[in-house]
């Protein structure tokens, strides 16, 4: 008998700023009873799903944005998705901005996170994102922001994998995918499904050539995290003309050798599903990617040591230039 977990992506469409919560649930709620017609045992929507992805907007004054974080989970709004989830017995991971609290309701962080609940309603972990991207201050030459450095600290607790789900699950956001150290962490916990939702701008402002690779790079990235460490990886996006930017979608179900096995042919709501055989991982992690045979870490020390780029010493003088000598 191999393990066998039915898991769903899926995909949202725009959410729009007027957009209320209660009707962003209705919608996820939906996509879970898609799933339940489809065997699913573990649904997973996007990054920041229940509102839009306001890092886009600057403001000034970060309280003027409380409303689009959530102080609690479940919540008002929510316990419709939990309630209904348990019911059905289908587990979830739901992206969704974070404020934490002291104990006198003043705001303590600010988050980007993802929190898992099992198949029994139980939550198995809140993970918080941590490679945050774009940047702190208003860049008001830019078509639109992506100040999600403004919005959220790096989330303190590192990549975690959990035993849920009948195998070892781990969690990551977005950017946090295109960077080989978020799956090799988890990796190096025998992480065997990694669930990462998504919100991915076509435009990338800072050096728009990249615009026309935003599709590859996306599968590239989340392929070669499965296949290095012999995993799942299951990516979902937030996809579509999202407040006037046009959002990737393409969320997709990578198997440990790297191949898509689903991917979403819409940039609306859209549920995509595969029957994962966790027993697969193990062909990559006892071959070519067993770790405790053909690792090599005593090599890898900058990869904690340093965070920047510092090149060797020049041994000789570099030749003069040619050109120089008139
Ligand atoms: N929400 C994100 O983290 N978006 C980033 C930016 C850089 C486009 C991403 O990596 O997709």
């Amino acid at each position: 008998m191999t393990r066998q977990l039915t898991i769903g992506a899926a995909q949202l469409g725009p959410v729009n700023r007027s957009d209320e919560r209660g009707a962003v649930v209705e919608r996820l709620l939906a996509l879970l009873h898609q799933g339940e017609r489809r065997g699913v045992e573990l649904v997973v929507f996007p990054e920041l799903a229940l509102t839009t992805f306001f890092p886009r907007w600057y403001v000034d004054d970060l309280t003027e944005t409380d409303h689009f974080y959530e102080t609690e989970m479940p919540n008002a709004a929510t316990q419709p998705l939990f309630d209904e989830a348990r019911r059905l017995g289908i587990g979830f991971a739901l992206g969704f901005a974070e404020r934490t609290l002291d104990s006198t309701g003043a705001t303590t962080h600010r988050y980007n996170s993802q929190i898992l609940v099992e198949r029994d309603g139980s939550v198995v972990a809140t993970y918080r994102k941590m490679h945050i991207p774009g940047h702190a201050d208003h860049e008001p030459d830019r078509p639109f922001q992506h100040a999600e450095r403004h919005y959220f600290e790096p989330g303190p607790d590192g990549f975690g994998v959990w035993h849920a789900f009948g195998g070892l699950v781990g969690m990551a956001i977005c950017n946090d995918r295109r960077w080989p150290e978020t799956y090799r962490v988890m990796g190096l916990q025998g992480v065997e499904v990694v669930l990462i939702g998504y919100t991915t701008p076509i435009h990338y402002v800072p050096d728009p050539s990249q615009d026309a690779l935003a599709g590859f790079h996306n599968r590239l990235v989340m392929s070669s995290g499965a296949y290095q460490n012999g995993t799942w990886v299951v990516g979902v996006a937030k996809a579509g003309p999202e407040e006037g930017v046009e959002l990737l979608g393409q969320s997709s179900i990578i198997a440990p050798s790297g191949e898509v096995v689903a991917q979403t042919l819409t940039t609306r709501d859209e549920l995509i599903t595969a029957t994962c055989d966790l027993d697969w991982c193990a062909r990559y992690k006892q071959t070519l990617f067993d770790f405790d045979r053909y690792r090599l870490p005593e090599h890898y020390t900058r990869i904690t040591a340093q965070r920047g780029v510092i090149e060797p010493p020049r041994l000789t003088e570099p030749p003069s230039d040619p050109r120089g000598q008139q």
